[in-house]
């Protein structure tokens, strides 16, 4: 087992690996740029470095000062937690070099992933369910329009170097192809510096449920079950549940068998995510496979009573899977806390928390890593943390949930609280009747 865990990341998600790494009895390392001097994980690792200034690209984004951070503490492995490092197929490999095991997964399998045409082929050799498209990127207007032509209307145009709706444009007829070809190069150009586009049919009115997945070095890999994350705006998760109102236990299986066969077709290492657009008939197919740990990682701890954190470090240890798979027989709601006026187009709010009081009880859950006096800085992401219940029912979670959120303080910033509250008691919310569509008529 690993002596001592660089943690490459901040927040709270640096705190829940510091909280399982002591569980672990493993020492720590906290990175910190300038903007988090007064930070929880640099408080709480049993060492903080300092990596940089607040500009993620010279601190928390910065390879060569990570790996001098974890050379000089001698960490044995780091974590990246989720965004900045964790799915750099270059830091992997570098982390690799330097005989630092890279607690995700191998620069090859980043790869593999990250450019989404290649992915789907993959997907498709090994027979799990995608969407009909091109086969691989398209070469020029005629091309696709060729393929819109076989596929039908309406198509989507998605940048194979995406993911997050970058570089996506919805075609709804052949007069707007060019113009949907042009713009949707020119932003995966732009974005991604690299414009291979490909051709799916356009799915309306989808669900996004995703299957959480473990694999070992020995090639096994299991599922534990679903989240249901179809509560979106602009490609940002506001609140993730599980098990999804929309499953049903033959659905589980199917979905179950198919993220195995994905996980397994790239021999997954670690624990991850295959990522499935589910349509109203229950069909469902491959949409992206992430290979780190998601914020919404907790709404399945709670529901199979497990450390995912703790696998993920035993997995990279070279631990075997126990192989089974996992049905939930609780359920559980994640609510993202941000730092965002609901009110006024969900603009951030950073500053300071003047008055924090955070909700408990039996099956209320806080991950964060603020306090009363903490400042929140402009630069990074606005979560101020994750408010998770579990329940015997989904009926019983959301009571808790509304209970809980109504014993949230928290003064001298604006927050998504005020908007969770608003859907917790909506009709459509509460029948488990919606769609990655709901946000766009939903309004408090
Ligand atoms: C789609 C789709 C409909 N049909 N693909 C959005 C982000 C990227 N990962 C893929 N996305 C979509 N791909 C086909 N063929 C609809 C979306 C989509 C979406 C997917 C999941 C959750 C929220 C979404 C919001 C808008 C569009």
């Amino acid at each position: 087992m690993f002596k001592k865990i660089l943690i490459a990341n901040r927040g709270e998600i640096a705190m829940r690996v510091i909280r399982t790494c002591k569980e672990m009895g493993i020492k720590t390392v906290a990175v910190y740029s300038t903007a988090d001097k007064d930070s929880l994980p640099v408080r709480f690792a049993d060492e903080a470095v300092c990596i940089g200034p607040p500009v993620s690209s010279k601190s928390y984004l910065s390879i060569p000062n990570i790996i001098a951070a974890a050379e000089i503490t001698n960490a044995d492995a780091i974590h990246p937690g989720y965004g900045f490092l964790s799915e750099n197929e270059k830091f992997s490999r570098v982390c690799q070099e330097h005989g630092i095991k890279f607690i995700g997964a191998l620069p090859e399998q980043i790869a593999a992933m990250g450019d989404k045409a290649t992915a789907k082929a993959t997907m498709i050799k090994a027979g799990v369910p995608c969407i009909p498209g091109s086969v691989g990127l398209l070469k020029d207007v005629d091309d696709a329009k060729e393929n819109a032509t076989r596929i039908k209307y309406p198509v989507i145009l998605k940048a194979t170097a995406g993911g997050g709706g970058k570089g996506m444009r919805i075609v709804w007829k052949e007069e707007d192809l060019q113009e949907a070809w042009d713009s949707a190069r020119q932003e995966a150009a732009a974005a991604f510096g690299n414009d291979g586009v490909y051709m799916e049919k356009f799915i309306e009115e989808p669900r996004h449920i995703e299957i959480q997945i473990a694999g070992d070095q020995f090639g096994n890999a299991c599922h534990l079950s679903e989240r249901d994350c179809s509560i979106q705006r602009r490609h940002q998760k506001l609140v993730e549940e599980t098990p999804s109102p929309f499953m049903t236990p033959e659905l589980r299986d199917k979905m179950g068998e198919a993220a195995i066969k994905a996980a397994k077709a790239v021999r997954y290492e670690g624990v991850g995510t295959v990522e499935f657009l589910v349509d109203k008939n229950r069909d469902f197919y491959f949409m992206e496979m992430n290979t780190r740990i998601q914020v919404e990682h907790t709404i399945t701890e709670e529901v199979i009573n497990f450390d995912l954190v703790k696998e993920q470090i035993k997995l990279a240890a070279g631990e075997k899977i126990s192989g089974k798979n996992y049905t939930p027989i609780l359920h559980s709601i994640q609510c993202r806390i941000n730092a965002e006026d609901p009110y006024n187009d969900f603009r951030p709010s950073p500053g300071k928390i003047t008055d924090y009081h955070s909700p408990g009880g039996h099956g209320v859950r806080i991950d964060t890593h603020v306090y009363a006096g903490y400042t929140i800085p402009p630069n990074y992401d606005s979560m101020i943390s994750k408010l998770i219940v579990v329940a015997q029912t989904r009926e019983e979670a959301i009571l808790k949930m509304r209970r809980a959120l109504d014993e949230y303080i928290i003064q001298g910033v604006k927050t998504t609280i005020p908007f969770h509250q608003k859907l917790m008691q909506d009709p459509k919310f509460i029948e488990g009747d919606f769609t990655t569509k709901f946000m766009e008529t939903f309004s408090l």
